[in-house]
């Protein structure tokens, strides 16, 4: 009998899922992954993760060699319904566990009061700084800190993310347009750190407040809205995504509630219960190009400096974007995290 495998559960922002050491996974990665959170199944009632793609996450981890980084983060979503381990989308939620986890696991010095960490994320190959809070040379997890979409307050980590742009499309605009009009439907197909599709939400026929549970009921919806991903999937540069994760689908109307837009999110056959970091970054960025349908209903404020609170459906989520001109030098966000277990699980094959 097998004694497991090593691994922290963390809920990371909004998500939850596994974090593992690079050299603690076995060589069939991806089919221990499918096990361990009990996928393909909808209840994956035979493992660990939540049935819902938010908790069915997956960070590895480990020491990096490049100068001036503390680790490399490589993210994986595990498909719930399907049998798929991808790495073709990167995780800002999931982000916010990375730097408490390697500090916990040895991989980079606690000072006293915060420790920042420097994390390259394998999946775009950028970097990400993470400020986690360490009195005393511990890593602390309790605090005042609150976001919304998880109840409670816990210890602050602040993300903040550079150059961000391209990030898998290889361009923020992977057309070159700020506006495109594909299935008949006006989009902006941009990638400031996640690929999104961001179009009006009353060109769907929605008025852009309706429940998550209220938009996933709606056949006719997600049938126009997979069709129109399918086609954009290509001209965003990303082939065929059938199989992939991205891009995203987020439907924009006028903010209700004193932020910069309002946003329902496909993530992409899920309605997202808030909106994923990357994700908020890359609409918050569609929200300051003229032209977009983002631009129009958005309430964008002024500066150098924006605060861009991107209202979703459990509150809102704020983007403090530094521009450089007309662009995004670099994206701010708050994030909590929490440890939750630490210890082996199994693949019920040892
Ligand atoms: O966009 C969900 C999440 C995410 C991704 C998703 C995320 C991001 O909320 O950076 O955080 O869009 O699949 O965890």
């Amino acid at each position: 009998m097998s004694d497991g495998i090593r691994a922290m559960w963390m809920r990371g922002g909004t998500s939850k899922g596994g974090y593992f050491l690079a050299s603690d996974l076995p060589e069939d990665r991806d089919g221990t992954l499918l096990r361990v959170m009990g996928s393909p199944d909808i209840r994956q009632i035979d493992g660990m993760g939540g049935a819902d793609p938010l908790t069915s996450k997956v960070a590895v981890v480990k020491k990096s060699e490049r100068p001036g980084v503390d680790v490399d983060y490589l993210f994986l979503q595990v498909f719930v319904d399907r049998p798929i381990v991808t790495d073709a989308q990167n995780c800002g939620n999931i982000l916010a566990g990375v730097g408490p986890f390697a500090i916990e696991r040895g991989l980079v010095p606690a000072r006293d009061g915060e420790t920042p960490v420097t994390i390259y994320m394998e999946n775009t190959g950028q970097t990400a700084v993470a400020v986690v809070q360490t009195p005393g040379g511990r890593v602390t997890y309790s605090g005042d800190a609150e976001i919304d979409g998880t109840p409670g307050h816990s210890a602050p980590v602040p993300i903040e993310f550079k150059d961000t742009a391209g990030s898998t499309c290889g361009a923020l605009l992977p057309s070159g347009n700020v506006m495109d009009v594909v299935e008949g439907v006006d989009v902006t197909m941009i990638d400031n750190g996640m690929p999104c599709v961001v179009l009006r939400a009353s060109d769907m026929g929605i008025t852009g407040d309706e429940t998550p549970e209220d938009l996933e009921n709606n056949a006719g919806l997600r049938q126009k809205l997979e069709a129109l991903r399918l086609a954009c999937g290509p001209l965003m540069n990303l082939g065929d995504v059938s199989e992939k994760s991205v891009p995203k689908m987020t439907m924009v109307s006028a903010p209700r509630d004193g932020g910069a837009i309002a946003t329902r999110t496909f993530i992409p056959h899920r309605c997202h219960k808030t909106i994923g970091v990357l994700g908020a970054v890359s609409v918050a960025t569609a929200c300051l190009l003229d032209g977009s349908p983002a631009y129009a209903l958005s309430d964008r404020g002024n500066g150098q400096t924006r605060s861009l609170k991107i209202e979703h459906p459990t509150g809102q989520m704020t983007v403090v974007a530094t521009l450089d001109g007309d662009n995004v030098a670099s994206a701010a966000i708050l994030r909590t995290a929490r440890k939750l277990m630490d210890g082996f699980v199994f693949t019920g094959e040892e």
